[in-house]
Formats: structure tokens, C-alpha cells, sequence
């Protein structure tokens, strides 16, 4: 079969030009197993515009890596049909920025087509998306305003409750995970026992602790919490490895999550092969877009696995790439995570809120959200003058600690695993 790359024959629809704007926003000092988010964060706005003027956004993480790769990808991208988006990924050979462009080119083609993005990708499922409450442990905020959730320090079972009553208040969340790997695994599970009489046993709940745990920990972990009388969705990233989860696994019925050892699609056989997870956590940032985290609910759904939704820090862009994905997914079964009610800026127009935990689909063409102007060079020319820390890149997280850069600096973090 011969091979072609002649993709259209349509000058005015072509690319001719691409924005890599990296911005800088604020972040509460949220703890994870890896140390906290710094104050001050990176995220990068990709910026597609058309010969005919057509424009199209996109969002991705905000370390130079991904930026330095958008860059090199230019020369692919200026002078291409938005629908060749196949042939892009293929001479990109990767999937962090090709994730970060296809969400800009379906959202240019949702325009030109007069069609929602989830409707590119196969049509809606779900008129809206439920997220789960994400729920941290968390230094003082520095500095907060009325629009910060839970300024105070969270640090104990009770001070928890206390944000998760001001989540569940503000946003209705009904599904709440709560990050772990940052107190003893005791104090942890005390933690989500207190929550469950707060807010109902059958509240379901999700704990991560970013692998922190070893297998030893996590089995007895897992028997306590079987024991109790909480409705356990799954545990995510419970232990460090692949094989450390396979080993787990034989020892609780309560399935396993994983965004951590099943990141790519090569992951997958080994995984099955092992029975090492029962579900996978999408992102388009990095499972090849919205694209591929279609391709990914078919392909777990052909495994007999269940899909739910990863995320990291994230503004209003990814929030309405994430929703509509979210929207066509057929094999999903979770409530996807968000950041989203952690932050304080945007870029977008009309920043989102959520519905009884949920956020409509949006139904205009393309995304259905718009960079404001203002909002955005604001956040750009304060990248310029921080110079943030990328979040995306975890090791910065720790060199933050190493560094003792920041508030909650400590000059003598390791954030070696398994902790406990
Ligand atoms: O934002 O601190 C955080 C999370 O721990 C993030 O690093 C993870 O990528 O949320 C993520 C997760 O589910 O593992
Ligand atoms: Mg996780």
C-alpha cells in the first residue's frame, strides 16, 4: 500500500501561525508525597490561527521541555491542514506534545465545522461531567483572599474535614479523593474515616499516595479500610512499581488506579499481562490528546478496564478540553479529577464553576471558551518576571524543598519511595 502525505489542497484553512505562551499563575501550597506546589507555577497556552483567521487554543504543562519541543515542532505545524492530525502525531513521535496540539487543532476544526469538539471525537455520552472533590493536605496559604479554599494549614484528620466541608459547600462535589503519602498511612486512613462521617459512608472516596507506600503497608492499608465500613472506589498509585502493584493486588479485592505506571499506550500489555490494574487514569496532556484519550477508553474497555481522569494544576483551557473528552467517553466510569477549584487565575473569558460537583458540557463550537486578552498577558508577563517552577516537572517540586526556596522549603527532603 503506498503512502501519502499530501493532507488538503485548501490554502485559507492552513495553519500559519502557532503561539507557544508560557504563563505563570498562582497555586496554594498543596502537599503530595514529592513535597508541595510552589506559590508561583508555569502552564503553557499553545495559540493556533488559520490563514483565514480561524483561531484555536490549546494548554499544556509549562516546563521548557514541552515548551523547547512545541518550538521545534513549528516548522510541522505552520503550513498544515488542521485535519491531518495523524500525520502530525506520527512525525512528532510524541505523545506530551502532540497532546498539546490536538487539542488547538480540534478546537480550530470544531470552528470552521460549526461543531462542539465532542462531537469531533465521536459525540456525547453525557450532557455533563461529574469531578471528584480533589481533596489535599496543605501548608497556610500565603497572602489568601476571600477566593481561597482553606487557607489555614491542613495537617490533621479534623483540619481536613473543615476543607472538604468548604469544597463540598462552594462546588456540591458528591465524589471526593484525597491526595496521601504526606501523613503517616494511620493518620491517613483516620483522615478518610472522619470524612466518611462527615459527609455519609456511601460517599464514595479515593485515596493516592503517589506510590508512597510499600506493599507491606498498602495490604494492611487496604484490610483496614475493607474492614470500615467506606465506600472505597479505588486505590490509586497506592505503591511505587507496576510489579509492587501486581504483587498488591493479590492481597485486597479493592481495585487499584493507576497515572503513574500506566502512562503510555506500551504500558498497557505489560499491565494486563500482570493484573496489575483495574483502572486507568487518562489525561490528554499526555495520552496523545483528546484524540488518544479516546483511543484509550476503547482500548481499556477491550481489557475489561475501567477509565477515570487524571490531572495535574490546570487553568480554564484544559478545563473545557478535559470536560469534553470527559463528555465522549463512553468507557469512563469515574469522576474525573480536577485542580481546577484550587486555582486562582485564568486565561479563559468566563472561567468555569461547577454544578452540584459537575460541569455542563459545552455546546458551542469547538472548545466553547476564549482567551481573555488581558488575563492572559498579565499571566505571561508575570511568567516573565518569576521565572516559575514548571509543577508538571515533579522534580522541581523537591529540588523547591531542597532549595529551601520557599516558605515550606526543607533543606533535608528526599522524596524517595516507597516512604512507609
Ligand atoms: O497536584 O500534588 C498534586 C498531585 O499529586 C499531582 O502531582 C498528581 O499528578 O494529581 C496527580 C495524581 O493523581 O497523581
Ligand atoms: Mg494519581
Amino acid at each position: 500500500m503506498s503512502s501519502s502525505t499530501r493532507d488538503t489542497p485548501s490554502n485559507e484553512r492552513r495553519i500559519t501561525d502557532l503561539e507557544v505562551i508560557p504563563v505563570a499563575h498562582t497555586e496554594p501550597p498543596l502537599r503530595n508525597s514529592w513535597g508541595a506546589h510552589t506559590n508561583v507555577a508555569a502552564r503553557t497556552i499553545i495559540r493556533l490561527t488559520t490563514a483565514d483567521g480561524q483561531v484555536g487554543i490549546g494548554e499544556t504543562y509549562g516546563d521548557q521541555k514541552i515548551i523547547d519541543a512545541l518550538e521545534r515542532a513549528r516548522s510541522l505545524v505552520e503550513g498544515m491542514n488542521p485535519h491531518a492530525r495523524k500525520p502530525l502525531e506520527l512525525r512528532l513521535q510524541d505523545p506530551m506534545t502532540y497532546g498539546a496540539l490536538d487539542t488547538a487543532l480540534l478546537d480550530v476544526i470544531g470552528k470552521e465545522v460549526g461543531e462542539p469538539v465532542y462531537n469531533l471525537l465521536g459525540g456525547k455520552v453525557r450532557d455533563e461531567v461529574e469531578y471528584s472533590g480533589y481533596l489535599f493536605y496543605k501548608y497556610e496559604t500565603e497572602a489568601p483572599d476571600e477566593s481561597h479554599i482553606a487557607p489555614h494549614a491542613v495537617d490533621s484528620p479534623e483540619t481536613m474535614v473543615e476543607e472538604a466541608r468548604a469544597f463540598v459547600d462552594r462546588h456540591g462535589f458528591s465524589t471526593l479523593k484525597m491526595k496521601g503519602g504526606v501523613l503517616e498511612p494511620d493518620e491517613e486512613v483516620r483522615t478518610l474515616k472522619r470524612l466518611a462521617d462527615e459527609f455519609g459512608s456511601e460517599t464514595p472516596f479515593r485515596i493516592d499516595p503517589n506510590g508512597a507506600w510499600s506493599v507491606e503497608t498498602a495490604s494492611r492499608v487496604a484490610r483496614e479500610l475493607e474492614r470500615s465500613d467506606l465506600r472505597v472506589q479505588f486505590l490509586e498509585d497506592p505503591v511505587p512499581t507496576m510489579n509492587a502493584h501486581a504483587r498488591l493486588k493479590r492481597n485486597t479485592p479493592l481495585p487499584v488506579a493507576t497515572n503513574m505506571f500506566v502512562v503510555d499506550f506500551d504500558q498497557i500489555a505489560p499491565a494486563v499481562r500482570t493484573d496489575a490494574v483495574d483502572v486507568i487514569l487518562s489525561d490528554h496532556h499526555y495520552w496523545s490528546g483528546l484524540t488518544g484519550n479516546v483511543r484509550l477508553d476503547d482500548v481499556a474497555e477491550t481489557f475489561d478496564l475501567s477509565v477515570g481522569m487524571h490531572s495535574n494544576s490546570h487553568l480554564g483551557v484544559s478545563m473545557a478540553a478535559m470536560t469534553h473528552v470527559a463528555a465522549a467517553m463512553s468507557n469512563l466510569q469515574y469522576a474525573p479529577d480536577t485542580h481546577y477549584p484550587w486555582m486562582v487565575d485564568d486565561v479563559v473569558s468566563t472561567p468555569f464553576t461547577f454544578e452540584d460537583g459537575s460541569i455542563p458540557v459545552p455546546d458551542d463550537p469547538g472548545l466553547g471558551v476564549d482567551l481573555d486578552e488581558s488575563k492572559l498577558e498579565r499571566l505571561a508577563e508575570r511568567y516573565e518576571e518569576t521565572d516559575p517552577l514548571a509543577y508538571s516537572d515533579v522534580s522541581s517540586m523537591a529540588a523547591e524543598y531542597a532549595a529551601g526556596e520557599s516558605s515550606v522549603g526543607r533543606s533535608d527532603w528526599l522524596p524517595n519511595k516507597p516512604r512507609w
